[in-house]
């Protein structure tokens, strides 16, 4: 049957490449995010082959995220999956230094916006008793690393997250897991350097890191389960990452 996914964050990155690659696959799309020219731009590439609407809007702003959602045209109003995938680390300070415009960000974005996204999303699932939410956690929701302390705050109730909607939704026909990736190579450094290309280059060299596309190909392997099967909670490296702060640099 014919599928509809909503993603958050789908202007850049794993986002982005999961739109792409769900689209491949024949899943109609809802693709969200703040920056609109890049919005359509994706939804002019990708409506060849499916249906796809676009939503702009802040995830911050609860208002926003109720109204877009609750008036979606009809056609896309059956939403089957959700990939609740917007976010982004702001500074890597430690905490006695740390910029509380960066915290409030964090908490905003990464924690609440992926709660009322899913406020807004999940009822609509339990009243057709079908549904898959994939939380994009990070191995930073794992382990705790210098400078990482509110990303990583912010990444760890992803993951209580993930477990409660798992435990709250229990028998009503929606599958929730989480996919926690390591270091992917996206505009993430950048955002988190505040736009200084050089030093969010530097995250990603000496190795190979994950791209975008691997994480993609994750999603669209939890998804592509049969009905009774449910992928959890996922992490996942690229070869030469061992821990948020081992990797085998050359
Ligand atoms: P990118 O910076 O490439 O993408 C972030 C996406 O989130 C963009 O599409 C952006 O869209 C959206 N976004 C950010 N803030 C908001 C907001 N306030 N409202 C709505 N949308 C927002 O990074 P990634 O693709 O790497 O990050 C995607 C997710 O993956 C994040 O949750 C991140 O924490 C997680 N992750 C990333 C890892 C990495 O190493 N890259 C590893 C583990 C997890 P726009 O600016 O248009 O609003
Ligand atoms: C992104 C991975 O290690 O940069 O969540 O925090 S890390």
């Amino acid at each position: 049957m014919k599928r509809t996914a909503i993603i958050t964050g789908a202007t850049s990155g794993i986002g982005k490449a999961t739109a792409i690659l769900l689209a491949k696959q024949g899943i109609d799309l809802i693709l969200c995010g703040r920056r609109k020219e890049k919005l359509q731009a994706l939804a002019d590439q990708l409506s060849k082959g499916v249906r796809v609407h676009t939503l702009n809007f802040d995830v911050r702003d609860k208002t926003a995220v109720f109204k877009n959602i609750n008036s979606l045209p009809h056609s896309f109003s059956r939403i089957d999956i959700l990939i609740n995938n917007a976010g982004n680390a702001h500074g890597l300070d430690p905490i006695q230094e740390g910029n509380t415009d960066d915290w409030d960000a964090m908490m905003d974005i990464n924690v609440k916006g992926l709660l009322y996204v899913s406020r807004a999303v999940i009822p609509g699932m339990i009243e057709r008793k079908n549904g898959h939410v994939i939380n994009i956690g990070s191995t930073a929701g794992k382990e705790v690393y210098p400078g990482g302390n509110v990303y990583c705050a912010s990444k760890f109730a992803v993951d209580a997250i993930n477990q409660g909607m798992r435990i709250d939704l229990n028998g009503k026909g929606i599958r929730v897991g989480a996919i926690n990736p390591g270091l992917v190579e996206t505009a993430f450094s950048e955002v988190r350097f505040k736009g200084d290309a050089e030093r969010a280059k530097k995250v990603y060299q000496g190795y190979t890191p994950l791209q975008a596309e691997d994480i993609a190909e994750i999603i669209w392997f939890a998804l592509s389960r049969p009905p009774h099967v449910n992928i959890a909670d996922l992490t996942v490296m690229c070869l030469d990452q061992a821990s948020s702060t081992i990797v085998n640099k050359t």
